[in-house]
């Protein structure tokens, strides 16, 4: 028998309410024990809410005042007995009710153990599990739309729906073993191939969404580069909406990077404002353009800002031609003043890849909107629109479609070459098993323990 755990469910700190959750056969035992209801009650109704109070059994002084529920297995989160204790949300008040609570027999989850007993118990499978983690920390709103589709059961479905066409071939595939000293022709192998390539097709597919799903889930890294007094930290100011960095008319300002996450249509964009990069006057500037070059390594994206008002400079050639191999966004700032830099020029030195310079105004906010377009398309350049039902965001998914579909393809190929059925028999049931890892039958435990510790506690 499974033992009783229990933990605060809601984050640290102060608030309206925190949430003890406990599971497992003790909860109604630990209810009975702790919770005094403020009208005579002697059962507990599954799925009722009681108030009453908290108290310390021996001594009966009261902790606090909730509100509990029961939910009798198997019709709870977990599908064991969970009890619920709506306590004040107080640091003080929730650790003594949760020491209690212990004290009373239950003892304190692992992260993510309650999401996992769910799983265990047939409550969620593993894709829909993986889905509450994505859902809690979702960044933007279409990360969460993405995430509450995973969870609602969209991809388990679509997966469901591959296999059940994966088990039909591989039952055509079994009869044909099976009568293959009969005279009965029991298989059509070009048919099995059509069939198998038409999977393939789906399975490639689903994987391709995935590109799209990490990048709308994870966000990604732009870093705003240039010579010093361009306007980067400007910049950034604008596209955060707030005065986050310090600007002056003094060249070398920034020193050191300042990040931070914007939404930009949907995407998690991680911004990084930095030193100007020139010929370093100190070692503090040093410093600062070695980090520079840090950030544009690991950056998946790099915007050059390019002062108008100024003739291009050797610095600035140098800067647009060392990011050329990465997603590079030009933007000629300061555009509210009189044009000096040759915009032919400018062109010349941008191959055809590159998105024409962005003219823009960091200190009146011409051009923002434009550019935050520009920012949107040119990260999700290369893919293709997807309906967010059917989009991959995690990449163990991702990575159990592929084992699949090849697998599949070496059974067509087998079949096309006359081989055997047995043998491709033995690969559609190996890509079976990969495809039942996303929806957790056939994972190993230790996959799973390192699914649900990546949770938080009381999840
Ligand atoms: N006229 C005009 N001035 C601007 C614009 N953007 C920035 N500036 C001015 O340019 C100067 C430098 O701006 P910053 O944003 O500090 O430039 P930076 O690139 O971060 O400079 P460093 O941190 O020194 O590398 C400040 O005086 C800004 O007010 C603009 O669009 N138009
Ligand atoms: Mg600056």
């Amino acid at each position: 028998m499974e033992d009783t755990i229990a933990a605060i469910a809601t984050p640290p700190g102060m608030g309206g309410i925190g949430i003890i959750r406990v599971s497992g056969p003790k909860s109604k035992d630990i209810a009975r024990l702790l919770f005094r209801p403020s009208t005579k009650t002697d059962v507990f109704k599954t799925h009722h809410l009681y108030h009453g109070d908290i108290v310390i059994p021996e001594t009966g002084r009261v902790i606090d005042e909730v509100l509990v529920s029961l939910f009798t297995k198997p019709h709870s989160h977990t599908g064991e007995d969970t009890l619920e204790i709506n306590c004040h949300g107080g640091a003080v008040i929730l650790q003594t009710v949760l020491t209690e609570v212990i004290r009373a027999g239950a003892r304190l989850a692992e992260p993510g153990e309650f999401t996992k007993r769910a799983f265990l118990n047939n409550r969620i499978d593993l894709s829909r599990a993986e889905a509450v983690f994505d859902m809690i920390t979702a960044k933007t709103e279409t990360g969460l739309e993405l995430a509450v589709s995973q969870f609602k059961g969209n991809l388990a479905g679509k997966i469901g729906a591959i296999h059940c066409a994966v088990v039909d071939i591989l039952a055509t595939l079994e009869a044909s073993i099976d009568f293959s000293d009969d005279d009965v022709d029991v298989m059509d192998a070009s048919g099995i191939a059509d069939t198998l390539q038409s999977i393939v097709h789906d399975l490639h597919a689903l994987a391709s969404t995935y590109r799209e799903g990490k990048i709308f889930k994870d966000g990604v890294s732009a870093v705003i580069t240039g010579r010093p007094n361009v306007g980067k930290s400007s910049l950034l100011n604008r596209l955060l909406g707030e005065k986050r960095a310090i600007v002056t008319p003094v060249p070398g300002t920034t020193r050191d990077f300042i990040e931070e996450m914007i939404n930009i249509g949907g995407i998690p964009v991680r911004l990084t404002d930095t030193a100007g990069i020139r010929k370093p006057e100190n070692l503090i500037e040093e410093e600062g353009i070695h980090l520079v070059r840090e950030k544009l390594a690991a950056a998946d994206m790099v915007i050059v800002v390019l002062d108008g008002s100024e003739a291009l400079s050797s610095d600035d050639i140098k800067l647009i031609k060392e990011n050329l191999t990465k997603k590079l966004l030009p933007v000629v700032n300061k555009t509210d003043l009189p044009r000096v830099l040759d915009d032919k020029a400018l062109k010349r030195l941008l191959p055809g890849e590159v998105p024409p310079p962005l003219e823009i105004s960091a200190k009146f906010g011409d051009g923002i909107p434009e550019l935050k377009d520009s920012i949107r398309s040119l990260v999700l350049s290369g893919s293709v629109d997807h309906a967010p039902d059917y989009i991959v965001t995690n990449i163990r998914h991702k990575t159990a479609i592929e084992k699949t579909s090849t697998l599949l393809i070496k059974a067509r190929d087998t079949i096309l070459a006359g081989i055997s059925p047995e043998f491709a028999a033995f690969d559609v049931r190996e890509a079976l098993d990969c495809l039942d890892e996303i929806t957790g039958k056939t994972t190993n435990e230790e996959v799973l323990d390192r699914i649900f510790s990546t949770f938080c506690i009381g999840k």
